[in-house]
């Protein structure tokens, strides 16, 4: 592992990549970096093998296909390993997921397990079917409580597993086992938007939001963007856009934004998606793509701390762009008149480009929900 670890590092040095992560495992062969079945649960249909098709990471992943409803048991770590990493210097613990089919209810978790601590789960997140065959990132935060744990004498390893409610075969890719450090996400590749000046960068509020500088709460340079709801339909808002957005950044050369957010559960009543939306224009047409913190189902964390979320977009939706149209939505749990949440330190990182089959879908959706919001 620690071999794997340093070859992560040369190839980031030698690429001159810009990456606050750092790889753990990359299932880049078919020994998997020593991940394994578990004998006695309940094992995929289809059990692994290296996948190759557009890895998230590296050279390859992990395969696997399920065709029914189960709690499957799908592959672990050897134990032993939790004394070679250095887990209180890292943030969180982070993966890809890819499903193929994702239908109905699912569930997929990163459990750490012991002969004493059975079910503690590290990460979670349910696939959803916008996501069909794109990678997702699941994260989970590496607490004290975590750390503690790993660094016992317990029996102690990683596994993931997955709940399906529906019959339905699906394949299940995952790949890029790895830490992230929030400290290094705060200067990483390129600052777009710090939100210092009263000018915010060129943001402004909507008929829906007021937007302000804060010079009390913020994790980069001196102050950070506030956006308070004033005025909703049903559930949704969009408090404030930046238009004209297209010449801000090298947005055709990346492929992934950083947004650190903060809000608080005692807000919005622990529900808040807060969504960017890229309003794209082009010759004869105009295209509107939603993308969610972290890609999964968008709700972040409530807690009134900085957390830093990804949000990925496809550089290839610039290609012939005439304009570009950002705007900040949220949706939360019945309307968000008078509820805020603060963003701060948007930096552009080199990332995974989602696929065009992702893409498409999301682009139909907003095109959906935009006609129905005017
Ligand atoms: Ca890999
Ligand atoms: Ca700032």
């Amino acid at each position: 592992m620690k071999r794997l670890i340093l070859a992560a590092l040369a190839a980031a040095v030698t690429a001159c990549a810009v990456n606050a992560d750092e790889l753990i495992y990359g299932y880049d062969d078919a020994g998997f970096d020593g991940w394994y079945v578990r004998a006695d649960g309940v094992p995929a249909e289809q059990p692994p093998e290296l996948g190759t098709n557009m890895p998230s990471q590296g050279e390859g992943y992990v395969s696997m296909g399920v065709e029914s409803n189960m709690y499957y048991t799908l592959i672990r770590t050897q134990e032993g390993f939790q004394s070679t990493v250095l887990w209180e210097a890292f943030d969180r613990i982070a993966f890809d997921v890819r499903l193929s089919n994702p239908l109905g209810w699912n569930h997929f978790a990163l459990l750490c397990r012991s002969n004493t601590n059975w079910s503690y789960t590290v990460a979670s997140s349910q696939i959803y079917s916008t996501s069909s065959d794109a990678w997702v990132t699941v994260r989970g935060p590496i607490t004290a409580e975590l750390t503690n744990y790993l660094y016992s004498s317990a029996w102690v390893y990683f596994e993931f597993a997955f709940l399906q409610s529906e019959t339905n075969t699906t394949r299940i890719d995952i790949d890029n086992f790895r830490l992230e450090s929030d400290t290094n996400l705060l200067d990483a590749g390129i600052l777009v938007y710090g939100f210092n000046t009263n000018a915010l960068d060129g943001w402004a509020g909507t008929k829906r939001g007021a937007l302000t500088m804060d010079e009390t709460t913020k994790v980069e340079g001196t102050a950070s963007l506030r956006l308070e709801i004033t005025n909703a339909i049903g559930n949704w808002a969009n408090p404030g856009f930046r238009n004209p957005a297209i010449d801000d950044a090298p947005w055709e050369l990346n492929s992934n934004l950083v947004a650190w957010i903060r809000a608080s559960d005692t807000v919005w009543s622990n529900s808040l998606r807060p969504y960017l939306v890229f309003g794209l224009t082009y010759a004869s047409t105009s295209f509107a793509y939603e993308i969610n913190a972290d890609g999964g189902d968008g709700h972040i964390t409530l807690d009134d701390q900085w957390h830093p979320y990804s949000f990925a977009y496809d550089p290839a939706w610039l290609s012939n762009a005439t304009a570009l149209n950002l705007s900040f939505q949220v949706t939360t749990v019945g309307s968000p008149v008078g509820k805020y949440y603060h963003v701060d330190d948007v930096r552009l990182l080199p990332g995974i480009v989602p696929e065009p089959v992702a893409a498409a879908m999301l682009a139909l959706g907003s095109l959906v929900a935009l006609r129905r919001r005017r």
